[in-house]
């Protein structure tokens, strides 16, 4: 399939009010806007975390559509460190990528029936039991532990998008309604959200006949929503993260370097798609004149970088029980960094 492109660019506002919002739009913000509501009056710090590719489909009756690459590891792993070091969660993710704490027995790299056994109850009628297999339960009983204390906490509220447009939807809303905690509200934007989309009103209606040789498809560029979400839905207030992936890596640091010019937030985290996994990049602002809510008013040029590696024989590894997840070591530099953000303003 031959695609030629030729970008046509949509402000926020124009996207918001030429593509239609997903129809569960509201239902979903209820449900985040009560979420929210609890976590404020019991006082804790909330994070959006995204997580997973966003599609783009080609038909209105949609058969086929354009995928980013994304298991939902990073937002799945940092979910649970986020959740571990206090923070509520928001988890919005791709519809069927991986979850926090169900993520360890994903169907494809560690399946569960693989790891129960069936007991007969040999000289009675009872029916057999269902068994752990021994190896595997101090490791089931750990993430079993996490996953209830978590739920009876009411800490995490998961939420799922398909197509960039619900992505886009959604991330607007839960920022408006994020906006009531201020300083204590971190986005971290580790879903992978495709740079191009075709605007409703260029899809086809039904599936896209073949026969008629090549296939051309025009598509649009999907809006920048940092700068819109940095300086008017989270009011400059957020301690926003977002990530950038790439696959030459001469190219992440100058990018991530640029992200930050443009839409003046606080980090971007570098990562090159081989090396994700013990190995990310922390780009921020070396200088920021604080306290201060005018992000204009920062001088740009001038910036950080800092390295956070793991050994690559300790990366993670479900079927061999990891040692060590870099996620770790990235969610404690951000709690780090947020609590500073956070104190920088009230003290
Ligand atoms: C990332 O860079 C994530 O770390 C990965 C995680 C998608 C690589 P996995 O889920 O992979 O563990 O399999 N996410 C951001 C990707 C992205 O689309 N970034 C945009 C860009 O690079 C900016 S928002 O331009």
């Amino acid at each position: 399939m031959a695609a030629a492109t030729t970008e046509t660019t949509f402000s926020a506002e124009e996207y918001f009010a030429t593509q239609p919002p997903p129809p569960s739009l509201e239902h979903d913000i209820g449900e985040v806007r009560d979420f929210i509501s609890r976590q404020v009056k019991e006082g804790r710090n909330v994070v959006l975390v995204t997580s997973g590719g966003t599609t783009v489909p080609l038909e209105l009756n949609v058969v086929r559509f354009l995928d980013n690459f994304s298991a939902g590891t990073r937002g799945a792993t940092s979910a649970e460190y986020f959740l571990k070091a206090g923070y509520a969660v928001i988890f919005m993710h791709r519809q069927f990528s991986l979850q926090p704490y169900s993520r360890h027995y994903s169907h494809s790299t560690n399946p569960f029936l693989d790891f129960l056994e069936i007991e007969s109850r040999s000289g009675t009628s009872s029916p057999p039991e269902i068994c752990v297999t021994h190896n595997m339960r101090q490791d089931l009983l750990e993430v079993l532990t996490a996953y209830k204390s978590v739920h009876a906490a009411g800490t995490l509220h998961t939420m799922t998008f398909v197509t960039v447009n619900d992505y886009l939807w959604l991330l607007r809303a839960v920022s408006q309604e994020l906006c009531v905690l201020g300083k204590k509200s971190m986005y971290y934007l580790a879903a992978a959200v495709s740079d191009f989309f075709l605007p409703r009103q260029k899809m086809s209606e039904h599936k896209i006949q073949s026969g008629k040789g090549s296939l051309h498809i025009e598509m649009d560029q999907v809006p920048k929503i940092l700068k819109p979400m940095v300086h008017e839905w989270t009011k400059g207030e957020a301690f926003i993260v977002s990530f950038k992936l790439e696959t030459d890596e001469q190219l992440l640091i100058p990018k991530a370097r640029a992200a930050l010019e443009r839409y003046g937030h606080q980090v971007v985290i570098g990562n090159d798609l081989h090396r994700r996994k013990f190995e990310v990049v922390f780009v921020s602002r070396a200088q920021r004149p604080l306290p201060s809510t005018d992000l204009d008013d920062q001088s740009p040029g001038t910036f950080a970088e800092m390295w956070l590696r793991i050994p690559v024989l300790a990366t993670p590894n479900p079927v061999t029980h990891q040692v060590k997840e870099i996620e770790e070591d990235i969610i404690a530099e951000l709690v780090r960094r947020h609590s500073r953000w956070i104190n920088e303003v009230y003290n």
